[in-house]
């Protein structure tokens, strides 16, 4: 090529390179729930409470707004960072300056022990710092459990002092990348004593917490339980929690929607695939059960995105010795604590595969047969 088509290109590439240089976009004003890399768990004030001086620590996210906190541009280079059920802004406790002081809740003052730098360090990854102390905000002593304290110390860059800020969506609509799970806060309670049926259109549960009664089963092992829900024939239901009695979760026949949807505490199992159909499963959260979290009892296509799982015996069962096709994909997920793994099969015809993902001790990804099952894009935290 000649001198001058190398130079346009030259300036080409260079101008296409600052384009797609990271952006190191600043935190937008908003409402968060704020992950630390090292964990897993969300920044939550303890027990709720609303008092001037109450510990600030991580906790497993489950959509308290004491775990969502609202930040503002300061427009000094600075942001407040404030609980969102008490107002109370993230503050350096009596002042203190050094290594290991303590993070609690305050009145907000303005005070600069109040104020904090928020700088993408990138992947999304951010450090909080203090304006007074200039330390950052961490999991004081690599503490992965619930409880574990939030305090001041040195920055150093370790995964501990990293946190993730994942936009609360007011709808239970898409979260631009992040994972977050279901994000209702209970707005009160309705008792299910027979199975509620969804059989067109979109039932709004309205962020209600759904407690199922003895009459559809205990929540334990077995298989003769009911479920809360039965969703039919393409319908969607949404914006649910189902309280500490999971029964037999949700059945889905026919192909149907979910979304935003927790279960607080899984029963004989969360969701099952009770006949052929195409079911798509998004902004949801399971904790607490025994054996399976998704059952699938038909040949089915089942998408899920943007779920936070934790601890129970397997994200996923084909069942067992069926070999009918199933194809499985899940993204955006946050899996821990699985006894047994992720995927379980025995069909030689069936598929699954797991991407852009975050897996703590959540066993083996494939287990038993499958045609194909693959994993990419995945975090081990
Ligand atoms: C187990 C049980 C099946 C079925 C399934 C389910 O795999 O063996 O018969 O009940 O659970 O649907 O939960
Ligand atoms: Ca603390
Ligand atoms: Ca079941």
């Amino acid at each position: 090529m000649s001198i001058k088509t190398f130079c346009n290109k030259a300036l080409l590439f260079a101008a296409l390179a600052i384009l797609a240089s990271p952006s190191f976009a600043q935190i937008a004003n908003g409402r968060y729930v704020i992950i630390n890399q090292f964990s897993g768990k969300a920044m939550d004030v303890s027990n709720r409470s609303q008092d001037d001086g109450a510990n600030i620590i991580q906790w497993t996210y489950g959509g308290g707004t004491n775990q969502q906190w609202d930040v503002t541009n300061l427009g000094n280079g600075y942001y407040s960072i404030r609980a969102a059920h008490s107002g109370k802004s993230i503050d350096v406790y009596e002042w203190n300056s050094n290594d290991g002081a303590d993070a609690r809740q305050w009145t907000w003052l303005n005070g600069q022990n109040q104020h904090w730098a928020i700088d993408n360090v990138g992947n999304n990854t951010f450090a909080i710092t203090s304006r007074f102390s200039a330390k950052a905000l961490e999991v004081f002593e690599f503490n992965a459990a619930d409880g574990g304290d939030i305090r001041l110390w040195t920055y150093w860059g370790g995964a501990s002092q990293l946190w993730r800020f994942n936009p609360v969506s007011t709808n239970g609509g898409g979260n631009n990348g992040s994972i977050t799970g279901a994000t209702c806060n209970s707005t009160g309670s309705t008792s299910v004593s027979s199975t509620i049926r969804v059989t067109s259109g979109t039932y709004d549960g309205g962020c209600r917490t759904f407690n199922p009664t003895s009459a559809l089963g205990d929540g334990g092992q077995s298989e003769s339980q009911q479920p809360a829900f039965r969703v039919e024939n393409g319908a969607t239901l949404r914006n649910v929690i189902i309280g500490n009695n999971g029964v037999d979760g949700i059945h889905v026949y026919n192909g149907g929607t979910l979304e935003n949807i927790r279960w607080t505490n899984v029963g004989e199992d969360a969701m099952t695939i009770k006949s052929s159909g195409t079911v798509n499963v998004r902004n949801i959260s399971g904790y607490n059960g025994e054996d399976k979290f998704i059952q699938v009892n038909a040949a089915s296509t089942l998408n899920v995105s943007n779920c936070v799982v934790d601890n129970m015996g397997k994200f996923l069962r084909q069942n067992g010795g069926t070999t009918f096709r199933t194809v499985v994909s899940v993204d955006r997920c946050q899996i821990s604590n699985m006894g047994e793994g992720i995927f379980r099969s025995d069909s030689p015809n069936s598929e699954a595969r797991i991407t852009n993902s975050r897996l703590r001790n959540a066993g083996s990804i494939c287990i038993g047969n499958w045609a194909s099952c693959t994993s990419s894009g995945i975090t081990n935290y």
